[in-house]
Protein backbone atom coordinates (compact mmCIF):
# COMPACT_ATOMS: atom_id res chain seq x y z
CA UNK A 1 0.00 0.00 0.00
CA UNK A 2 1.56 3.31 -0.97
CA UNK A 3 1.65 6.13 1.47
CA UNK A 4 0.78 9.30 -0.45
CA UNK A 5 1.87 11.72 1.78
CA UNK A 6 2.15 14.92 -0.65
CA UNK A 7 4.05 12.03 -2.71
CA UNK A 8 2.66 11.69 -6.27
CA UNK A 9 1.52 7.53 -7.33
CA UNK A 10 1.85 8.01 -11.59
CA UNK A 11 -1.31 5.19 -12.45
CA UNK A 12 -3.72 6.14 -9.43
CA UNK A 13 -3.31 9.96 -9.92
CA UNK A 14 -3.66 10.24 -13.48
CA UNK A 15 -7.00 7.90 -13.77
CA UNK A 16 -8.23 10.55 -11.13
CA UNK A 17 -6.92 13.26 -13.25
CA UNK A 18 -10.93 13.85 -13.93
CA UNK A 19 -12.10 14.30 -10.42
CA UNK A 20 -8.81 16.06 -8.69
CA UNK A 21 -8.78 19.51 -8.58
CA UNK A 22 -12.36 19.19 -10.53
CA UNK A 23 -15.99 20.22 -9.80
CA UNK A 24 -15.86 18.47 -6.62
CA UNK A 25 -12.34 20.34 -5.29
CA UNK A 26 -13.74 23.74 -6.43
CA UNK A 27 -16.92 23.57 -4.26
CA UNK A 28 -14.61 23.61 -1.43
CA UNK A 29 -14.05 26.73 0.70
CA UNK A 30 -10.57 28.62 0.74
CA UNK A 31 -10.13 27.54 4.19
CA UNK A 32 -11.43 24.35 3.48
CA UNK A 33 -8.26 23.90 0.97
CA UNK A 34 -5.68 24.89 3.01
CA UNK A 35 -6.59 22.45 5.90
CA UNK A 36 -6.25 19.37 3.53
CA UNK A 37 -2.79 20.46 2.78
CA UNK A 38 -2.34 20.16 6.43
CA UNK A 39 -3.85 16.63 6.52
CA UNK A 40 -2.34 13.31 6.32
CA UNK A 41 -3.68 11.69 3.03
CA UNK A 42 -3.86 8.53 1.64
CA UNK A 43 -5.11 7.23 -1.95
CA UNK A 44 -9.08 7.41 -1.76
CA UNK A 45 -11.66 5.20 -3.72
CA UNK A 46 -13.81 7.78 -5.10
CA UNK A 47 -11.55 10.57 -4.87
CA UNK A 48 -8.05 10.70 -5.15
CA UNK A 49 -7.19 11.09 -2.00
CA UNK A 50 -9.04 10.75 1.25
CA UNK A 51 -7.89 12.76 4.16
CA UNK A 52 -7.19 12.33 8.57
CA UNK A 53 -9.30 14.95 9.67
CA UNK A 54 -9.43 14.87 13.51
CA UNK A 55 -8.58 11.12 13.91
CA UNK A 56 -10.72 9.81 11.32
CA UNK A 57 -10.66 9.61 7.33
CA UNK A 58 -13.02 11.30 4.73
CA UNK A 59 -12.92 12.30 1.37
CA UNK A 60 -12.87 16.60 1.17
CA UNK A 61 -16.44 17.32 0.72
CA UNK A 62 -17.50 15.22 3.89
CA UNK A 63 -15.01 17.46 5.98
CA UNK A 64 -16.13 20.63 5.18
CA UNK A 65 -19.80 19.92 5.62
CA UNK A 66 -18.86 17.86 8.86
CA UNK A 67 -17.10 21.11 9.75
CA UNK A 68 -20.02 23.54 8.89
CA UNK A 69 -22.36 20.69 11.01
CA UNK A 70 -20.05 21.10 13.93
CA UNK A 71 -20.15 24.41 13.70
CA UNK A 72 -23.97 25.43 13.32
CA UNK A 73 -25.98 22.43 14.15
CA UNK A 74 -28.12 23.38 17.54
CA UNK A 75 -29.71 19.68 19.19
CA UNK A 76 -33.13 20.25 21.17
CA UNK A 77 -33.34 17.61 23.63
CA UNK A 78 -35.59 15.52 21.59
CA UNK A 79 -33.63 14.79 18.80
CA UNK A 80 -32.41 11.30 17.91
CA UNK A 81 -29.39 10.43 16.22
CA UNK A 82 -28.62 7.69 14.46
CA UNK A 83 -25.65 7.28 14.12
CA UNK A 84 -23.20 4.42 12.05
CA UNK A 85 -20.02 3.46 10.39
CA UNK A 86 -20.82 3.45 7.01
CA UNK A 87 -22.70 -0.58 5.50
CA UNK A 88 -22.82 -1.25 9.46
CA UNK A 89 -27.27 -1.50 8.99
CA UNK A 90 -27.69 2.60 8.34
CA UNK A 91 -30.42 2.20 6.27
CA UNK A 92 -32.04 -0.70 8.31
CA UNK A 93 -31.87 1.75 11.56
CA UNK A 94 -33.36 5.07 9.30
CA UNK A 95 -36.37 2.68 8.42
CA UNK A 96 -37.06 1.12 11.87
CA UNK A 97 -36.68 4.46 13.62
CA UNK A 98 -38.61 6.17 11.63
CA UNK A 99 -41.49 3.89 11.79
CA UNK A 100 -41.40 3.09 15.79
CA UNK A 101 -41.48 7.07 16.77
CA UNK A 102 -44.14 8.13 13.98
CA UNK A 103 -46.46 4.60 14.39
CA UNK A 104 -49.28 7.26 15.67
CA UNK A 105 -49.00 9.29 12.83
CA UNK A 106 -48.93 6.74 10.07
CA UNK A 107 -50.37 3.49 11.25
CA UNK A 108 -47.68 0.83 9.81
CA UNK A 109 -49.84 -1.26 7.68
CA UNK A 110 -51.15 2.00 5.90
CA UNK A 111 -50.77 1.78 1.84
CA UNK A 112 -49.72 5.46 2.17
CA UNK A 113 -46.91 5.09 4.49
CA UNK A 114 -44.03 7.55 3.82
CA UNK A 115 -41.77 4.30 4.11
CA UNK A 116 -43.33 3.05 0.37
CA UNK A 117 -42.56 6.39 -1.32
CA UNK A 118 -39.61 7.54 0.10
CA UNK A 119 -36.26 5.68 0.77
CA UNK A 120 -34.97 5.99 4.64
CA UNK A 121 -32.41 8.47 3.59
CA UNK A 122 -34.82 10.94 3.13
CA UNK A 123 -36.57 9.89 6.11
CA UNK A 124 -33.99 10.36 8.45
CA UNK A 125 -31.70 13.19 6.52
CA UNK A 126 -27.67 12.61 7.34
CA UNK A 127 -26.42 15.90 8.78
CA UNK A 128 -23.02 15.35 6.60
CA UNK A 129 -24.41 14.06 3.03
CA UNK A 130 -27.66 16.46 3.42
CA UNK A 131 -28.30 18.90 5.85
CA UNK A 132 -24.85 20.29 5.83
CA UNK A 133 -23.40 18.84 2.57
CA UNK A 134 -23.12 22.08 0.25
CA UNK A 135 -20.97 23.75 3.77
CA UNK A 136 -22.45 27.01 2.67
CA UNK A 137 -25.79 27.39 3.07
CA UNK A 138 -27.77 26.48 6.11
CA UNK A 139 -30.44 24.07 6.40
CA UNK A 140 -33.99 25.34 7.05
CA UNK A 141 -34.76 22.99 9.93
CA UNK A 142 -38.11 24.14 11.06
CA UNK A 143 -40.12 22.34 8.69
CA UNK A 144 -38.77 18.69 10.07
CA UNK A 145 -41.24 17.14 11.87
CA UNK A 146 -40.90 16.61 15.97
CA UNK A 147 -38.88 14.45 17.04
CA UNK A 148 -36.55 15.23 14.74
CA UNK A 149 -34.70 12.45 13.40
CA UNK A 150 -31.28 12.48 12.02
CA UNK A 151 -28.07 10.33 10.64
CA UNK A 152 -24.55 10.97 10.80
CA UNK A 153 -21.30 8.66 10.39
CA UNK A 154 -19.34 11.16 12.78
CA UNK A 155 -17.23 9.38 15.10
CA UNK A 156 -18.97 10.02 19.02
CA UNK A 157 -15.51 11.94 19.55
CA UNK A 158 -16.18 14.61 16.69
CA UNK A 159 -20.47 15.10 17.22
CA UNK A 160 -21.15 18.75 18.09
CA UNK A 161 -21.05 19.43 21.71
CA UNK A 162 -25.17 20.38 21.48
CA UNK A 163 -25.33 16.58 20.63
CA UNK A 164 -22.67 15.44 23.49
CA UNK A 165 -24.49 17.73 26.11
CA UNK A 166 -28.29 18.01 25.50
CA UNK A 167 -30.46 14.93 26.55
CA UNK A 168 -30.83 14.42 22.61
CA UNK A 169 -30.99 10.23 22.27
CA UNK A 170 -28.03 8.69 20.28
CA UNK A 171 -28.29 4.91 18.94
CA UNK A 172 -25.77 3.61 17.44
CA UNK A 173 -25.21 0.43 15.14
CA UNK A 174 -22.74 -1.64 14.19
CA UNK A 175 -21.71 -5.06 12.56
CA UNK A 176 -19.07 -6.70 12.73
CA UNK A 177 -15.82 -5.78 10.46
CA UNK A 178 -15.90 -9.37 8.68
CA UNK A 179 -19.03 -8.36 6.77
CA UNK A 180 -19.06 -4.38 6.94
CA UNK A 181 -15.66 -4.63 4.93
CA UNK A 182 -16.86 -7.33 2.51
CA UNK A 183 -20.54 -5.00 2.39
CA UNK A 184 -17.98 -1.78 1.59
CA UNK A 185 -15.83 -3.60 -1.25
CA UNK A 186 -18.61 -4.46 -3.12
CA UNK A 187 -20.65 -0.37 -2.58
CA UNK A 188 -17.25 1.13 -3.34
CA UNK A 189 -16.69 -0.44 -6.34
CA UNK A 190 -20.09 0.32 -7.70
CA UNK A 191 -19.64 4.04 -7.19
CA UNK A 192 -16.13 4.11 -8.28
CA UNK A 193 -16.23 6.42 -11.62
CA UNK A 194 -16.21 4.09 -14.94
CA UNK A 195 -13.13 5.09 -15.90
CA UNK A 196 -11.85 3.40 -12.68
CA UNK A 197 -10.98 -0.26 -12.71
CA UNK A 198 -12.23 -2.11 -9.55
CA UNK A 199 -10.66 -2.02 -6.13
CA UNK A 200 -8.72 -5.23 -5.90
CA UNK A 201 -10.33 -6.96 -2.89
CA UNK A 202 -6.69 -7.47 -1.42
CA UNK A 203 -5.62 -3.88 -1.63
CA UNK A 204 -8.96 -2.82 -0.07
CA UNK A 205 -8.53 -5.21 2.51
CA UNK A 206 -5.19 -3.94 3.46
CA UNK A 207 -6.25 -0.73 4.07
CA UNK A 208 -9.63 -1.95 6.11
CA UNK A 209 -7.13 -3.10 8.31
CA UNK A 210 -4.87 -0.25 8.94
CA UNK A 211 -7.72 1.65 9.47
CA UNK A 212 -8.24 3.52 6.45
CA UNK A 213 -11.78 3.34 5.00
CA UNK A 214 -14.45 6.36 5.34
CA UNK A 215 -15.22 7.30 8.85
CA UNK A 216 -12.17 4.63 10.25
CA UNK A 217 -10.51 3.58 11.80
CA UNK A 218 -13.39 1.01 12.12
CA UNK A 219 -12.37 0.21 15.87
CA UNK A 220 -11.92 3.62 17.23
CA UNK A 221 -15.69 4.18 15.50
CA UNK A 222 -16.96 1.37 17.06
CA UNK A 223 -15.59 2.41 20.78
CA UNK A 224 -16.38 5.86 20.88
CA UNK A 225 -20.06 4.93 20.94
CA UNK A 226 -19.51 1.55 22.68
CA UNK A 227 -17.80 4.08 25.84
CA UNK A 228 -20.33 6.46 25.93
CA UNK A 229 -22.94 3.95 25.78
CA UNK A 230 -21.47 2.07 28.84
CA UNK A 231 -21.17 5.14 30.93
CA UNK A 232 -24.41 7.10 29.81
CA UNK A 233 -26.52 4.34 28.61
CA UNK A 234 -29.96 6.49 28.76
CA UNK A 235 -27.84 8.67 26.06
CA UNK A 236 -26.57 6.11 23.79
CA UNK A 237 -27.86 3.07 22.87
CA UNK A 238 -25.07 0.64 21.22
CA UNK A 239 -27.18 -2.09 19.09
CA UNK A 240 -25.76 -4.83 16.73
CA UNK A 241 -26.37 -5.46 13.44
CA UNK A 242 -25.93 -9.67 14.03
CA UNK A 243 -28.69 -9.38 17.12
CA UNK A 244 -31.08 -7.64 15.01
CA UNK A 245 -31.07 -10.44 12.61
CA UNK A 246 -31.19 -12.61 15.19
CA UNK A 247 -34.12 -11.72 17.52
CA UNK A 248 -35.48 -8.34 15.94
CA UNK A 249 -38.61 -8.60 18.00
CA UNK A 250 -36.74 -7.93 21.65
CA UNK A 251 -34.10 -5.55 19.85
CA UNK A 252 -37.13 -3.27 18.59
CA UNK A 253 -38.04 -2.94 22.24
CA UNK A 254 -35.05 -2.10 23.21
CA UNK A 255 -35.21 0.69 20.14
CA UNK A 256 -38.55 1.65 21.13
CA UNK A 257 -38.16 1.93 24.98
CA UNK A 258 -34.86 3.77 24.78
CA UNK A 259 -36.30 6.22 21.98
CA UNK A 260 -38.80 6.60 24.49
CA UNK A 261 -41.97 5.01 22.56
CA UNK A 262 -42.69 1.61 23.99
CA UNK A 263 -44.95 -0.77 22.68
CA UNK A 264 -47.95 -0.67 24.63
CA UNK A 265 -49.25 -4.14 25.77
CA UNK A 266 -52.41 -4.00 23.46
CA UNK A 267 -49.63 -3.64 20.60
CA UNK A 268 -47.87 -6.28 21.48
CA UNK A 269 -50.36 -8.28 21.55
CA UNK A 270 -51.66 -7.17 18.10
CA UNK A 271 -48.43 -8.15 16.75
CA UNK A 272 -47.27 -4.57 16.07
CA UNK A 273 -44.03 -5.34 16.52
CA UNK A 274 -43.95 -8.54 13.67
CA UNK A 275 -45.45 -5.95 11.26
CA UNK A 276 -42.67 -3.44 11.96
CA UNK A 277 -40.39 -5.86 11.77
CA UNK A 278 -41.88 -6.98 8.27
CA UNK A 279 -42.47 -3.73 6.74
CA UNK A 280 -38.32 -2.71 7.30
CA UNK A 281 -36.58 -6.14 6.67
CA UNK A 282 -34.61 -6.16 3.66
CA UNK A 283 -36.46 -8.48 1.21
CA UNK A 284 -39.47 -5.88 1.48
CA UNK A 285 -37.67 -2.69 1.11
CA UNK A 286 -35.35 -4.04 -1.66
CA UNK A 287 -38.58 -4.62 -3.70
CA UNK A 288 -39.79 -1.41 -3.03
CA UNK A 289 -40.12 1.02 -6.57
CA UNK A 290 -38.65 3.71 -4.74
CA UNK A 291 -35.59 1.84 -3.26
CA UNK A 292 -35.16 0.16 -7.24
CA UNK A 293 -33.82 3.82 -8.48
CA UNK A 294 -32.96 7.23 -7.22
CA UNK A 295 -30.31 8.37 -5.12
CA UNK A 296 -31.55 9.48 -1.87
CA UNK A 297 -28.10 10.72 -1.47
CA UNK A 298 -25.96 12.90 -3.73
CA UNK A 299 -24.18 10.46 -6.37
CA UNK A 300 -25.54 7.15 -4.04
CA UNK A 301 -27.93 4.97 -6.21
CA UNK A 302 -30.47 3.57 -3.95
CA UNK A 303 -30.47 0.17 -5.74
CA UNK A 304 -27.03 -0.06 -3.99
CA UNK A 305 -27.81 0.18 -0.34
CA UNK A 306 -29.53 -2.88 -0.96
CA UNK A 307 -27.44 -6.46 -1.59
CA UNK A 308 -27.81 -9.46 0.28
CA UNK A 309 -28.40 -8.38 3.95
CA UNK A 310 -27.10 -11.62 5.57
CA UNK A 311 -24.59 -12.29 8.87
CA UNK A 312 -21.28 -14.27 7.37
CA UNK A 313 -21.23 -13.62 3.82
CA UNK A 314 -17.56 -12.81 4.33
CA UNK A 315 -16.95 -16.74 3.78
CA UNK A 316 -17.62 -16.37 0.91
CA UNK A 317 -14.30 -13.73 0.11
CA UNK A 318 -11.83 -13.96 2.68
CA UNK A 319 -8.95 -16.32 2.20
CA UNK A 320 -8.41 -18.23 5.90
CA UNK A 321 -5.09 -15.69 6.09
CA UNK A 322 -7.26 -12.57 5.93
CA UNK A 323 -9.41 -14.19 8.50
CA UNK A 324 -7.40 -14.35 11.16
CA UNK A 325 -5.62 -11.30 10.19
CA UNK A 326 -8.50 -9.29 11.02
CA UNK A 327 -9.52 -11.05 13.80
CA UNK A 328 -6.46 -10.21 15.34
CA UNK A 329 -6.87 -6.99 14.36
CA UNK A 330 -10.19 -7.31 16.39
CA UNK A 331 -8.90 -8.86 19.07
CA UNK A 332 -5.98 -5.85 19.69
CA UNK A 333 -8.57 -3.44 19.18
CA UNK A 334 -11.41 -4.21 20.53
CA UNK A 335 -10.00 -7.05 23.23
CA UNK A 336 -9.93 -5.27 26.36
CA UNK A 337 -13.14 -3.21 26.16
CA UNK A 338 -15.65 -6.41 26.09
CA UNK A 339 -16.90 -5.37 22.79
CA UNK A 340 -17.36 -8.75 20.61
CA UNK A 341 -18.80 -9.87 17.58
CA UNK A 342 -20.80 -13.30 16.64
CA UNK A 343 -19.08 -14.10 13.52
CA UNK A 344 -18.73 -17.41 13.85
CA UNK A 345 -22.32 -19.44 13.21
P1 LIG B 1 -24.85 3.08 4.28
O1 LIG B 1 -23.90 3.22 5.42
O2 LIG B 1 -24.24 3.36 2.95
O3 LIG B 1 -26.16 3.78 4.50
P2 LIG B 1 -25.88 0.60 5.28
O4 LIG B 1 -27.35 0.70 5.16
O5 LIG B 1 -25.28 0.87 6.62
O6 LIG B 1 -25.19 1.51 4.18
O7 LIG B 1 -25.38 -0.83 4.89
C1 LIG B 1 -25.82 -1.53 3.77
C2 LIG B 1 -25.87 -2.98 4.18
O8 LIG B 1 -27.07 -3.20 4.93
C3 LIG B 1 -25.93 -3.90 2.99
O9 LIG B 1 -25.31 -5.11 3.41
P3 LIG B 1 -24.71 -6.19 2.41
O10 LIG B 1 -23.82 -5.45 1.46
O11 LIG B 1 -23.92 -7.14 3.26
O12 LIG B 1 -25.85 -6.85 1.76
C4 LIG B 1 -27.43 -4.05 2.80
O13 LIG B 1 -27.81 -5.15 2.05
C5 LIG B 1 -27.87 -4.15 4.24
N1 LIG B 1 -29.27 -3.79 4.44
C6 LIG B 1 -29.97 -2.78 3.86
N2 LIG B 1 -31.24 -2.78 4.30
C7 LIG B 1 -31.35 -3.80 5.18
C8 LIG B 1 -32.43 -4.32 5.95
N3 LIG B 1 -33.64 -3.79 5.91
N4 LIG B 1 -32.18 -5.38 6.75
C9 LIG B 1 -30.96 -5.95 6.82
N5 LIG B 1 -29.90 -5.51 6.09
C10 LIG B 1 -30.09 -4.45 5.28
Amino acid sequence: MVNTHYTKNPSRDGEAAATEGGEEDQKLSQECKELLLSLPKERGCRTPHIYKFQGFWCQPAEIQAIIYFQRHFQASDTDMVLATIPKSGTTWLKALAFVVVNRKRFAVMSNSHPLLASNPHDLVPFFEYKLYANGQQLPDLSNLPQPRLFGTHVPFSSLPNSIKKSDCRVVYICRNPLDTFISSWHYMNKLRPGSQAPMVLDEAFEMYCKGIIGFGPFWEHMLGYWKESLEKPHKVLFLKYEDMKEDITSQLKILAEFLGFPFSLEEERSGVIEKIAKLCSFENLKEMEVNKSGKSIKNFENKYLFRKGEVGDWVNYLSPTMVEKLTKVMEEKLGASGLSFKVFS
